[in-house]
């Protein structure tokens, strides 16, 4: 590949939940993520974040960097590089915007841990503080069960994720900085 794109993500989350946007259109269309898109020439990538999660939610927020990802899709000579960034609070109302419907999903813990199950000691499904759905992995791009608990988890991180041409994940590597 030749050509690297620059593209933001944005998490905010607050009391135990985190907000998600279900897209409606385009790039990842019916799937739940973070809300962000294309830094614009003349923008930095924080500018654009700010942008884009007003545009799609309604929202502002202090956002913070807190991690880098590099995919890389099959038969395009372009890679994918996107700044993740955070927040703990926000302004303004949610609003469904033309692209993304916001939605808060449940942070529990043990749901923050790609393939846990969490259950009582009888089996039965476990109960959440806030009672909105766990973080919904089965229904968000492949390589999010890899980092996003690393985000949750207040780490700064990094990764790469290559896309096979049938759209699955062929190989990848994430990590985290070092506390
Ligand atoms: P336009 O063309 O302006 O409507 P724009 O809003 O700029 O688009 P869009 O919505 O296509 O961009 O942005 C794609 C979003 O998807 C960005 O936030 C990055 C994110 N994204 C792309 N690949 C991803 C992946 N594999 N995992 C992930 N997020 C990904 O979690
Ligand atoms: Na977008
Ligand atoms: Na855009």
């Amino acid at each position: 590949f030749s050509k690297i794109k620059l593209y933001t993500n944005a998490f905010v989350r607050q009391d135990g939940k985190l907000l998600l946007g279900y897209k409606k259109r385009g790039f990842g269309k019916d799937l739940y993520n973070g809300f962000g898109g294309k830094v614009e020439p003349g923008e930095t990538p924080a500018q654009a974040a700010l942008r884009e999660l007003e545009e799609e939610s309604g929202i502002a927020a202090p956002l913070e960097h807190c991690g880098v990802l590099f995919f890389v899709l099959p038969d395009l000579e372009q890679a994918f590089h996107i700044d993740i960034f955070r927040a703990e609070e926000y302004s303004g109302a949610i609003t469904e915007s033309d692209e993304m419907r916001p939605q808060w999903f449940d942070i529990e813990p043990a749901y923050a841990t790609p393939n846990a199950k969490p259950a009582a000691a009888d089996g039965s499904p476990k109960e959440h503080n806030t009672g909105l759905p766990p973080i919904p992995y089965d229904q968000m791009w492949a390589d999010d069960p890899f980092w996003l608990p690393l985000m949750l988890a207040g780490r700064h991180f990094a990764g790469r994720a290559d896309f096979g041409s049938d759209g699955r994940l062929q190989k990848w590597w994430f990590g985290a900085k070092p506390v």
